[in-house]
């Protein structure tokens, strides 16, 4: 018996990229293909968004952060399913499809043709689309961290025009990725939590409450000092709450035309994390607690438990920064750290009042497994949820593409895994309740499998009280969709 010895890959990363290919067509058809039986009560829309495009007329892009956002609406009705995928007509897309060229920058590295000397002084970015899909208000956005939305027929998935929310944001003005819907927001009806950074030497940060028609309940606007890179936050009843990464940015690189912003930012070891903890009402004042060192995209969830409020979020070691001329379809995971699920309690008594810094270092690792993509019960938020749902990868060591489902039960400790390896690689897991039901996990899960050897991705369907059990339905798809970031469910 060989004792220590690394587990044998379980994807072939030849494979593992092809999932990177671009999806240039527009689809609309019944689902015929379909393993197993969708669920009669499963009645509703799941929306994904991702990048569509990984080249633009044959040009390869730098990441895929950098692709052109697709949306895919996958819809349940009556133990049937149709799906219908657009790109958004944004302006870059537009202009660019008719060019056959990069005619913008992208964030994370993407270049006109033409060398430096093409991309000098252009700081212009297109607005991607690419990062979430959300239904509020009555309107079908689709979300990009670096600008305003776009509006979406929710029929069709025709883009629509640039949506400001009736003139609560600015032309340009950022609108994040990641809405928290609190379900119980004005007491009794859900309202929908979001920020916008404009980052700088201090980076101002804006926060909104709106209504469910959409209408805004509360605004307020924060100064931060420091560059800030905040892609996710969370909330509590009483709180927001965000992590500050501890990063610089050293804008030179991206005016001298060499790289992105995205690859202007460096992760400062050295420093804490620190965390805003902003009241939602009255005029407490905001309290700053510094955290270990590390960098979170994604958080869980947060809630309060007496002077403490919980954080649970998925930790990186360090920014995963990219390196200029690196190419993401060959990534040597091998070389990277895992992101994994880490729990944060916040002691809010420190020095009631003041804004003093409190040193903090205890945190815990609640799952070692390499995993992204965090969901719950979208009742729990804000709430001590007992349940998550993960993609995570095919092993418990190291970093490797996401392959398998997991979810795991804080209460035991437990954890249950599903996976699609060797062959296939998952997307966000998403969290559907059963209607009527009231349990935490009473509902199914659903996620994006791309299935490498037939180059296809299917639709898969889990019990989210057993996972193990497999797939209650496998939906095939006619033609693949490349690996994407977010997306909703939308009950009929
Ligand atoms: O000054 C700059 C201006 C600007 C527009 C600052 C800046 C770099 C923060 C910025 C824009 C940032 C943007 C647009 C960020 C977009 C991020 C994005 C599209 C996605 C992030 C995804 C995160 C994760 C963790 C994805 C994980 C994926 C997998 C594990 C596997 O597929
Ligand atoms: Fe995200």
């Amino acid at each position: 018996m060989q004792l220590n010895s690394a587990p044998s890959l379980s994807y072939d990363l030849q494979q593992w990229s092809q999932g990177y290919q671009s999806q240039p067509h527009e689809y609309d058809y019944w689902i015929e293909d379909i393993e197993g039986e969708i669920p009669q009560d499963l009645d509703g829309t799941l929306l994904r968004n991702g990048p569509g495009l990984l080249d633009i007329g044959g040009y390869p892009i730098a990441h895929p952060f950098d692709g052109d956002g697709m949306v895919s609406a996958i819809a349940f009705r009556g133990g049937r399913a149709h799906y219908r995928n657009r790109f958004v007509r944004t302006q870059g897309y537009v202009e660019e499809q008719k060019a056959g060229k990069p005619l913008y920058r992208g964030v994370f590295g993407t270049q006109k043709p033409g060398g430096w000397l093409a991309n000098l002084f252009d700081l212009r970015i297109k607005n991607l689309a690419n990062t979430h899909i959300i239904y509020w208000g009555d309107r079908l956005l689709a979300l990009w961290e670096g600008a305003e939305p776009h509006r979406l027929d929710p029929q069709t998935l025709e883009t629509l025009a640039l949506d400001h929310l009736d003139g609560l944001l600015k032309p340009g003005q950022a609108f994040s990725a990641h809405p928290k819907i609190d379900p119980y927001g004005d007491r009794t009806n859900p309202c929908l939590v979001n920020f916008s950074i404009q980052p700088g030497l201090k980076s101002q940060l804006t926060i909104w409450e709106l209504n469910r028609n959409g209408q805004p309940l509360r605004q307020s606007t924060h100064e931060i000092p420091g560059f800030c890179f905040i892609h996710d936050f969370a909330i509590t009843p009483q709180y927001y709450v965000f992590f500050q990464n501890p990063v610089s940015f050293n804008p030179f690189p991206f005016f001298l035309g060499l790289r992105g912003p995205g690859e202007c930012i460096n992760f400062d070891r050295q420093n804490p994390t620190q965390v805003w903890v902003i009241p939602r009402q009255g005029n407490q004042p905001i309290k700053k607690i510094e955290v270990n060192s590390g960098f979170v995209f994604h958080h869980v969830n947060a809630f309060e438990e007496g002077n403490q409020i919980v954080v649970d979020s998925i930790g990186y070691e360090s920014f995963p920064e990219v390196e200029p001329g690196s190419d993401f379809r060959y990534t040597d995971f091998n070389q990277l750290a895992p992101s994994q699920l880490w729990r944060f309690r916040l002691d809010l008594n420190h020095k009631r009042g003041d804004n003093a810094p409190h040193r903090w270092r205890d945190r815990q690792l609640l799952e070692s497994r390499c995993c992204e993509f965090p969901q719950i019960h979208p009742q729990w938020v804000g709430k001590s949820h007992r349940y998550v749902y993960l993609g995570a990868a095919h092993h418990h060591q190291g970093s490797a593409p996401l392959q398998g489902i997991l979810k795991r039960d804080n209460q035991s400790g437990e954890t249950q895994f599903w996976s699609a390896a060797p062959h296939g690689f998952v997307s966000e897991p998403v969290f559907i309740p059963q209607p009527g039901s009231e349990g935490e996990d009473e509902g199914w899960i659903v996620s994006v499998v791309y299935e490498s050897q037939k180059h296809r991705s299917d639709i898969i369907i889990l019990d989210a009280q057993n996972l193990e059990r497999g797939p209650t339905a496998r939906l095939h798809l006619q033609h693949h969709i490349p690996y994407g970031l977010h997306g909703s469910w939308i009950s009929n």
